[in-house]
């Protein structure tokens, strides 16, 4: 209970951060985008863990306001970045099924309107568990999202239960293979087969593909051999606080 009633304020209070990692273009190494992980900076307790607070923050609601707050953040930073971002970098923020169920249309329009920010720089993270839940509504809500130029890519691919009929019909740009399967190449059999198969769907749908999780050059082979374009994950670069991902856009410059 503590927990939640200081989650309440913390956003009064200034206690979120963004944190940024990179994503990469498989074959050159050179940074393509970030994915922004929030942190929550608790006074009493430091850094509190996403997996600890947001389930706390979506059964209460909260994650609603503190989604908008990052949403509004990370416009903010592509806009007093715009001059270090290479071309076609974008920012991708995780959204939470809650903000879908709400008003995330408005919420990303505001963000856009008041900091001026690209909608070409932005990227929304959904998972299929999150757009099963009432289809043609998600579809009518992704819609709208792309129109307003941010694009979209669903997260955790291959975890959730979306059927393909759907896959199609889902107005999204990205499919994000999954950590648990990437990190079981090159030498589980049928991970490896997963792997290629959905870069294959991913592109015979017209998609673009990015395989999350990537810590080993092992791994990064196998996807660049596979014709994975774009992967993260640790061996790129681990999730760092605004100033240091900063500095890491200036160094690649
Ligand atoms: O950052 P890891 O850093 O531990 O993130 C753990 C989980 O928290 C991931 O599933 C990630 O998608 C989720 N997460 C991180 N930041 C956000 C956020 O801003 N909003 C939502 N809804 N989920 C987030
Ligand atoms: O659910 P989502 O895909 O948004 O989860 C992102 C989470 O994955 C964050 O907690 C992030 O810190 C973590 N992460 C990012 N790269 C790697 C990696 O290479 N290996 C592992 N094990 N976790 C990673
Ligand atoms: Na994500
Ligand atoms: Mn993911």
């Amino acid at each position: 209970l503590g927990m939640e009633e200081n989650l309440r304020h913390a956003l009064a209070r200034d206690e979120f951060e963004l944190h940024f990692q990179p994503k990469v273009d498989t074959a050159s190494g050179a940074m393509t985008g970030a994915e922004v992980l929030l942190r929550w900076r608790q006074p009493e307790r430091g850094l509190v863990p996403p997996a600890e607070f947001i389930p706390i923050a979506e059964e209460t609601g909260l994650i609603v306001d503190i989604g908008a707050w990052v949403l509004e953040q990370a416009c903010r930073r592509v806009v007093e970045w715009e001059d270090r971002l290479p071309a076609g970098f974008r920012l991708a923020v995780n959204l939470s099924v809650r903000q879908l169920q709400g008003d995330i249309d408005e919420a990303v329009r505001h963000a856009l309107a008041t900091t001026g920010a690209d909608p070409a720089r932005i990227e929304l993270e959904l998972t299929e568990s999150m757009l099963m839940e009432d289809t043609e509504r998600a579809i009518g809500l992704m819609d709208r999202l792309s129109a307003q130029g941010v694009q979209l890519a669903l997260d955790d691919f291959g975890t959730g239960y979306s059927s393909l009929y759907y896959l199609r019909r889902f107005p999204i740009h990205r499919l994000k293979i999954d950590r648990s399967f990437v990190s079981e190449v090159p030498n589980d059999r049928s991970c490896a087969a997963i792997v290629q198969a959905t870069i294959a769907l991913a592109r015979s749908l017209g998609l673009e593909v990015i395989a999350e999780g990537v810590e080993t050059t092992d791994q990064r082979d196998f996807l660049r051999d596979a014709g994975c374009p774009e992967c993260q994950g640790y061996l790129f670069g681990a999730p760092v606080p605004g100033a240091a991902f900063a500095a890491l856009l200036d160094s690649r410059r």
